[in-house]
């Protein structure tokens, strides 16, 4: 073997592949495929690496490789952050205490469609007396086109049923402070024990206990990501001519296009859409939600656009 050769072979041989598992602010830990051994390894504090990046690590040198796939939210100042890479399912907590805020759920959805993952939607806390309602609620807006379970991580109901559906995906829980997603986490695997906290007594809202998001493999095959609450899932980078496509609730209307191309279902000709909704096929309260949602992507699009003209003009 010459020189070159065995040079070649030491710097192969302190190569090591990984999986982002933890985001610690100005550090990440890897956990190597090879050994299964974790590593903490310091980064930039904005190096834009996530929780299930794929990494090469070189010494003290992190390479990410390509994503797969990725979920992205943008937050109320506009700003877009990565929430998780290599991703299959994103799991929805929702629950009847802290409520998500308006439309938390159905851009969720939108956001996993449209990077194309599978949307689950997860609805604890079915012990407190007050969820029956809640769950009708959810059940009849969201059932059948999205799959959805009802549970509890206190008393374990429905979990075991959700677990079944796992295996072999790499999900992540998204979803507000408090609804009980590192909760259900423990519940699922016990030895995870992660920090929980209680609501506010007065104010029935979360404490943002979670801080760091966290990689967990599951028993019986999988992996779940926990992930810090928060309230704001903007839609980032989601055309308005796909935005009914990824709408909970227009489901029906995927088998037959639209006249135009770029139909936004508003009044235009030949709509399939509009014609749903006349004829009772879709609620009216789930197209007044989309014309909400669309009105909002408009004026991200109008805003961006402006902002990319003025880039232009004092160049
Ligand atoms: N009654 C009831 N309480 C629950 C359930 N799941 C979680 N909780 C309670 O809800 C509170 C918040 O739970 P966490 O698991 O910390 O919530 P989280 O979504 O991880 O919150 P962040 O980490 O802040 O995003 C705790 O007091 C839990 O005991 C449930 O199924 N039923
Ligand atoms: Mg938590």
């Amino acid at each position: 073997m010459d020189d070159t050769n065995r040079n070649n072979r030491k710097k192969n041989a302190c190569r090591q592949e990984g999986t982002l598992v933890a985001h610690l602010g100005v550090a990440v830990e890897v956990r190597f495929d090879a050994t299964g051994e974790k590593k903490i390894i310091r980064v930039k504090r904005n190096s834009g690496h996530v929780v299930g990046d794929r990494v090469t690590v070189d010494s003290d040198l992190l390479i990410r490789q390509k994503r797969k796939s990725q979920l992205t939210r943008m937050d109320a100042r506009g700003k877009k952050h990565c929430i998780g890479a290599n991703l299959d399912a994103v799991c929805i907590v929702a629950a009847c205490e802290p409520l998500p805020p308006p439309g938390f759920i159905d851009r969720a959805v939108i956001a996993a469609r449209a990077a194309h993952l599978r949307p689950i939607l997860l609805v604890n806390k079915c012990d407190l007396p007050n969820s029956k309602q809640y769950e009708k609620e959810l059940k009849k807006t969201y059932a059948g086109p999205v799959s959805l379970f009802i549970l509890s991580a206190i008393t374990g109901t429905g979990v075991d049923r959700f677990t079944a559906n796992l295996s072999g995906l790499r999900s992540i829980f998204v979803g507000p402070t408090g609804v009980g997603k590192s909760s259900l986490l423990n519940r699922i695997c016990p030895a995870i024990n992660l920090q929980t906290g209680a609501l506010h007594e007065s104010r029935k809202r979360g404490r943002h206990t979670t801080t760091v998001s966290t990689l967990h493999r599951l028993k019986g095959g999988g992996e779940l990501i926990d992930s810090p609450g928060f309230i704001d899932f903007g839609l980032a980078d989601i055309p308005v001519t796909d935005l009914a496509f990824h709408f909970p609730g227009f489901e029906r209307s995927h088998d037959t296009p639209c006249q135009f191309r770029n139909c936004l279902h508003r009044s235009e000709p030949g709509c399939t859409i509009t014609s749903l909704l006349d004829r009772g096929r879709i609620s009216q309260e789930r197209y007044k939600t989309y014309l909400s949602i669309l009105h909002e992507l408009e004026s991200l699009e109008n805003e961006l656009r402006y902002r990319e003209k003025n880039k232009r003009r004092k160049k």
